[in-house]
Formats: C-alpha cells, sequence, structure tokens
C-alpha cells in the first residue's frame, strides 16, 4: 500500500497536500492565533510596563469555570475579587465574618503568584444591613475600625494591594453624602488609610473611584489624596475605574489624570476597565449602580452577536488606549479588566437588565477578540516580533 501511495505521488499530487497543508495551518492559525504569539500572553507581552489583570467572579474563584481556569493565570498577573470582599459578603453581621471565598481568592492568587488587590474596604453600596442601621458617630467608628483591622490583618502579606476606599465623590467633585460623610465628616478617609496602613504596613493602598478622569471629579479626587499625604499617612496609588463607551473615550482626560495624579507621587492605576458598545438611556457615564431603566429591543442591538464592523471599532479603542497606557508606562502601574470574558460583565444588566453586551477582550466562549489582537500586536510590533 504504501508502495502504491509511493509510487503514485506525482509532482501535481504533492502540489495538492503542499496546499491543504498550507490552508489548515492558516486555518489554525486564524482560530487558534494566540500560538502566533509564541505562547506569549497579555501579561507577558506587557511585563515590564505594567501589570494586567482581571476581576474574577466567585463561579472563577472556586474552579468552577473550566473555560476560565487555565485562561486566568495564563493572561493575567493581577486579579480583583469582583463581588466577595464587600462588606455585605464578607461582614454580613456586627460579630460575624465570612471568609471562605476571600480565603480561596488568597490561596488562587498564591498558587499562581499574582498580585491581589483586596476590593474594598469603605463604600457606601452593598453594605451589610447592620451598617446601614448604624445612627451615632462612634458606632460607625467603631464599624470602621473593627471591619479594616480584621479583614486587613487576616490578610497581611497575602493581599497585596487594599482598595481602601471606593466612590467617596459626587460627578462634581464634592463628598458623596453617605453614611459615612454624613456621620463623619471628609476625615473618615483618612481614618480608613490610617487603620489599614496600621494592621499591614506594607502592603499598597489606594483611593478607587469612577469618572475621575474628569477635570471636576479629578480635583475632588486630588483633594482628597493631598489630605491623606498631609495627615502624614500613606497612599500608594489612586485607581481610575475606567467604565467607559465605545462611542468615544476621554482620551485627553485620561492624559491629563495620568499626569496630573501621577505629579502628587503616586501610582496611576486603571482598575475595572471595560468598555461597553450598547447605548445608554441618556448620556450616563461610569457606574453609579442605583440607576437602572427599563428594556426595549433598540436598546439591545447585538443579542446574537457583534457585527464586525462594531468589533473593529472596539479594537480601535482599546487600541488607542493601550498605545495612551504605554506613552505613561513609567506612571500606569496596572491596568485590570472589570471581568474576564463578555459573558461575565456586569454590564449585560447595567444600566438596563438582560442585554448582551460585548465589553472586554475576550467572547462568551472565552476566546479572544479583535480587541485582544489589538492589545496584544501593540507590543508584537514594538518588540518587532
Ligand atoms: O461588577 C459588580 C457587580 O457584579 C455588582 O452587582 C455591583 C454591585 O454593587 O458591583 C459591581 O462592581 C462595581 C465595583 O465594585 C465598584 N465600581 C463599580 C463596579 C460596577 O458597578
Amino acid at each position: 500500500m504504501v508502495k502504491y501511495i509511493n509510487y503514485k505521488m506525482t509532482n501535481s499530487s504533492y502540489f495538492v497536500i503542499f496546499f491543504i497543508a498550507l490552508s489548515i495551518s492558516s486555518c489554525k492559525s486564524k482560530t487558534d492565533n494566540l500560538q502566533s504569539y509564541g505562547g506569549t500572553y497579555l501579561k507577558d507581552l506587557y511585563k515590564g510596563d505594567f501589570k494586567i489583570g482581571a476581576a474574577l467572579n466567585a463561579g472563577q474563584i472556586l474552579g468552577r469555570d473550566s473555560l476560565a481556569l487555565p485562561l486566568i493565570p495564563r493572561e493575567f498577573n493581577t486579579i480583583t475579587p469582583e463581588n466577595i470582599m464587600k462588606c455585605e459578603v464578607i461582614h454580613p453581621e456586627w460579630n460575624r465574618y465570612n471568609f471562605d471565598l476571600s480565603d480561596k481568592i488568597v490561596d488562587l492568587s498564591a498558587k499562581n503568584k499574582m498580585f491581589l488587590v483586596g476590593h474594598t474596604l469603605i463604600w457606601h453600596s452593598q453594605l451589610s444591613p447592620f451598617v446601614r442601621r448604624i445612627k451615632s458617630p462612634d458606632s460607625l467608628k467603631m464599624f470602621m475600625k473593627e471591619h479594616i483591622s480584621t479583614i486587613t490583618s487576616r490578610y497581611k502579606g497575602k493581599i497585596n494591594g487594599w482598595d481602601v476606599v471606593n466612590e467617596a465623590l459626587e460627578e462634581d467633585g464634592t463628598m458623596r453624602k453617605s453614611i459615612f460623610y454624613n456621620l463623619l465628616g471628609d476625615d473618615y478617609i483618612v481614618e480608613a488609610f490610617r487603620l489599614a496602613q496600621a494592621a499591614d504596613p506594607k502592603c499598597e493602598l489606594y483611593y478607587n473611584d469612577y469618572n475621575i478622569e474628569q477635570p471636576k471629579k479629578r480635583a475632588g479626587a486630588i483633594e482628597i489624596i493631598k489630605k491623606i499625604q498631609k495627615a502624614g499617612v500613606r497612599i500608594d496609588g489612586v485607581g481610575i475605574q475606567g467604565h467607559w463607551s465605545i462611542r468615544g473615550l476621554p482620551f485627553k482626560d485620561i492624559e491629563e489624570s495620568i499626569k496630573e495624579f501621577s505629579a502628587l507621587g503616586i501610582k496611576v492605576m486603571f482598575t475595572e476597565l471595560d468598555i461597553t458598545v450598547l447605548p445608554n438611556p441618556w448620556d450616563l457615564r461610569g457606574a453609579d449602580v442605583n440607576q437602572n431603566f427599563e428594556s426595549k429591543p433598540e436598546m439591545n442591538p447585538y443579542p446574537k452577536s457583534l457585527p464586525d464592523s462594531v468589533q473593529v471599532a472596539l479594537a480601535n479603542q482599546y487600541g488607542t488606549l493601550f498605545e495612551l497606557f504605554l506613552k505613561y508606562k513609567d506612571n500606569v502601574d496596572r491596568v485590570t479588566f472589570w471581568g474576564v470574558a463578555d459573558g461575565n460583565s456586569w454590564l449585560n444588566g447595567w444600566p438596563i437588565r438582560g442585554r448582551t453586551n460585548y465589553p472586554l477582550l475576550f467572547d462568551r466562549n472565552y476566546k479572544p477578540k479583535p480587541a485582544y489582537y489589538r492589545v496584544s500586536s501593540l507590543k508584537k510590533l514594538n518588540k518587532g516580533a
């Protein structure tokens, strides 16, 4: 038989086989383009520039998401829990903590040597009912001390950076009228940082908020940072969340923010990056989770798949953004996506429930999207690979 085949192999059949092999390999490289980076993934491509991370949901932390499981340590070198370290989960009652899931993400980051960001210690949202019932400044101070010290010291040396205070500002840059501000005034912020620093002196401490690239809100954030520094308390970085829209990213404001925040001597991070491709009910910016609107078909234009033209537009926005990050790589310390793949994103449910959004670099099957390749190619081209 072998003899027969050998005998039958003419020049033209070699030609046909050559073309079949070529088309199989080009097909493979289209579906599995990751190989063309020589096994070099996002975190490796951007090594030496900034950390690349993702927020993980409970299923991913527990290892129940079989597609995310290998992808997370392959692509990312930093992770943030999306929800499980928030007050209502981790500290449901005065004398009861629930560390089950937070212990798991600590193990996951240790196992894969990933930089772990704790999210978040003091935030007006997702508070446990017992905190919302507090009426006196003394009780609230007691809660802050107990909450921050207990959690931060439990994970001393294991959580590498904490979002100590989250979203303390209104859009106009004044202090948000949260329970913390209403009972304690703006001193609560310095106090939160002081408590976290005392419980884990080596952990990095951040202020995190959305829309703080916008001039007025940015001015408010700068005031907060200066106040902490003036009090002799440490703040290591500021987190610009980065919930933006494909209809136009505020590139100028982002650039200005990197410069102004860096001038304060702190690290700049993009901590919750995603780019919505869906229309918003009105010119809604940011991430105020209390806003929710009724669904209409025209508000959910891509229920089945994302048209190529929009994929390309998304890739272009991500490309320009990462070019900017690279321009300021000496100031930008970390870029974390708010989710791993499109199907996980909170933007499928906000500000209108039940929509199909496509804001991240991986699709619903955890396959890299054109936006992924664009972000990767910036480094590939720079490295001349
Ligand atoms: O992504 C989170 C979503 O699953 C939760 O339902 C929501 C509830 O508050 O919080 C989302 O994460 C927020 C983050 O903790 C702080 N910045 C805004 C994020 C998006 O709302």
